[in-house]
């Protein structure tokens, strides 16, 4: 045992995140339809106990209360997410909504008036249908709605915005839309889904070149989910297989996001299996190389292993990363079975380093990082506390492994939970609890759990002690 205290730099960024379609509900303000909502009315049963984002945790309505709550859990930064369809109610282009723009500014004040400082992204999953009608990321037209609403609102909440961000994981949609079957509008195609990540990623240089027209004191950024990738052995397939699995959900987004060009083998793999995007420009490209992120989040949850592929490919199925690796289940391995996500603490240093070194040691913080439990009332004691010690002990296994990553000279800013009080998680809807914060669904009561009460202390000592013989 050799029990320390781990102490953060100064003014580190202590907090969470959640997002407008997980917390908000619909409330009253208007609201064009989501892909979420859409889905939803479509096809209820993909819905885990059928339930839809229609109310959630009700922040809209109880905002007041959630940003004391943001408080006594110790958080000096919190990300939200804008909704564009509230921005935009008609379809997500027009005139902007007034009772949205209200919304937004009293919550955003409420934050700043107890020195919470606002981390604002601009889109995180919900495409305002109509919008997905027109072809969602895949159009030309969408990203240029995309644009005047990050423009319209760099002008509304500029002055109450610490940090922007252009997307949150803009992969996840991509996978769950073209590849996996996990989004609307829940198609098979890696060649559109190429487009539309073409596009997403152009709608982020033109978000980015609309922030600086605008000349704020905020930077904008990206939040990307990054595992990093390991192979099962040291065999050369192996190894070429954690190579492209790498440069599909790795390097896909972070090179062009961060460094502003895309990987040249990956490029070469797509167009060798005709799977480049049918439409780009030397003028996108161009856009793209001059406007990348200034600040990155890194959304950590678990590594990714991968081997070399056991069977041949069927190739008259639709072209997938997996025809060139399989992911490895490594023996010995720790799982939040909850979620199916390995727990692996090490994985947040790696990533970090590999940030450090490779992509110019960019500002750069955890923007998501946490445990999805089911069932948390068994751990409730008589006064109704949820007692998470496993949330707590997973926040200080991975903090160490990140104050580790600072020591070595990554450029890490700050640690943001997933989530603040527990919210809506998509086709889990409420299945998986995240939160410091538990929720009573059926009367939105709120209860500060045991994590954050911890989460609280740690944020006040801006550490907190550990036995660092556990790191490797
Ligand atoms: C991230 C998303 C979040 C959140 C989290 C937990 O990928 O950015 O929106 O949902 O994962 O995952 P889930 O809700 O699917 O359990």
């Amino acid at each position: 045992m050799n029990k320390q205290q781990l102490t953060f730099p100064e003014d580190f960024w202590w907090g969470s995140a959640w997002s407008a379609e997980q917390a908000e509900g619909r409330g009253e303000t208007g609201k064009a339809e989501t892909v979420w909502e859409r889905w939803y009315k479509e096809q209820p049963y993909r819905f885990y106990n059928r339930i839809s984002s229609e109310v959630t945790t009700d922040h809209i309505h109880r905002y007041k209360e959630d940003v004391q709550l943001m408080k006594d859990t110790g958080h000096n930064s919190f990300r939200v997410s804008i909704s564009w369809a509230r921005m935009f109610p008609n379809d997500g282009t027009g005139e902007v909504n007034p009772k949205a723009v209200a919304f937004y500014r009293d919550l955003f004040t409420e934050m700043n008036n107890k020195n919470i400082k606002v981390f604002a992204n601009l889109y995180h999953f919900d495409m305002p249908a109509k919008l997905q009608d027109k072809g969602g990321w895949e159009s030309r037209e969408v990203v240029d709605a995309y644009a005047n609403f990050a423009a319209a609102c760099f002008k509304e909440f500029g002055d109450l915005v610490y940090h922007w961000f252009t997307f949150n994981e803009p992969l996840g949609p991509i996978l769950g839309s073209y590849l996996e079957d996990f989004h609307y509008p829940n198609i098979i195609d890696f060649k559109r889904g190429a487009q539309a990540a073409f596009f997403t990623i152009l709608a982020h240089a033109k978000a980015i070149s609309a922030h600086k027209k605008q000349k704020l004191p905020s930077k904008i950024g990206v939040i990307l989910n990054l595992s990093p990738t390991f192979p099962r052995s040291q065999n050369p397939a192996d190894v070429q297989a954690a190579k492209i699995a790498d440069l599909f959900y790795t390097r896909s987004f972070l090179d062009p996001m961060v460094k502003g060009e895309f990987p040249e083998e990956l490029t070469a793999l797509l167009k060798e299996y005709n799977q480049l995007p049918a439409d780009y420009t030397a003028e996108d490209l161009t856009l793209i190389k001059e406007n990348t992120a200034q600040i990155l989040g890194l959304n950590y949850y678990e590594p990714r292993r991968v081997k070399a592929r056991l069977t041949t490919v069927n190739s008259a199925g639709p072209f997938l990363p997996e025809w060139f690796f399989e992911n490895h289940i490594m023996p010995g391995r720790r799982m939040n079975d909850y979620r199916g996500w390995e727990i692996y603490e090490k994985g947040i240093f790696d990533l970090c380093m590999d940030i450090k070194n490779n992509y110019g040691n960019i500002e750069a913080f955890i923007s998501e990082n946490g445990m999805g439990v089911a069932d948390e009332e068994r751990f409730m004691d008589e006064t109704g506390q949820v007692i998470d010690d496993y949330r707590i002990t997973y926040i200080q296994d991975h903090l160490a492994y990140l104050w580790k990553a600072i020591q070595e000279g990554c450029n890490i800013k700050g640690y943001h939970l997933w989530t603040f009080i527990d919210c809506w998680s998509w086709i889990n809807s409420y299945k998986n609890r995240y939160g410091l914060v538990s929720l009573d669904l059926p009367t939105q009561k709120r209860t500060i759990k045991k994590s954050g009460e911890f989460y609280k202390q740690l944020s006040d000592q801006n550490g907190f002690n550990y036995d660092i013989d556990l790191l490797v």
